[in-house]
């Protein structure tokens, strides 16, 4: 390109800023109520573990307060506080649920 009107170039990004979401922990806590079995239904019903991992995890809350049920996207996490306390509540255990950041 040598005589004329000078070329005009656009940058085009072709590769946007990534950040990877933040992760949350959802935390289940020990009560004195909340029969074991309903919280080890609950940790296969809502985070997908079988009979062995969810009598583990509840266990682990059970003798030391508080336990991690799963690791998830702020949306996810919360998603799946909620279910949890909703379903305690339909079934009158005093179960708590939380999320707390990575
Ligand atoms: N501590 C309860 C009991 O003895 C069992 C339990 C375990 C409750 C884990 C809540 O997140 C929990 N029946």
């Amino acid at each position: 390109d040598d005589d004329g009107p000078p070329d005009i170039g656009i940058a085009v990004k072709t590769r946007a800023k990534s950040k990877k979401p933040s992760q949350y922990k959802v935390l289940m806590l020990n009560d004195d109520y909340t029969p074991m079995e309903f919280v080890v239904l609950v940790l296969k019903r809502f985070f997908s573990m079988n009979m062995d991992e969810a009598t583990r995890v509840m266990l682990h809350v059970h003798q030391k307060g508080v336990g991690v049920c799963g690791i998830f996207t702020y949306e996810v996490a919360e998603t799946k506080v909620n279910q949890v306390m909703d379903f305690a509540r339909q079934n009158q255990h005093p179960l708590q649920c939380t999320l707390e950041k990575v």
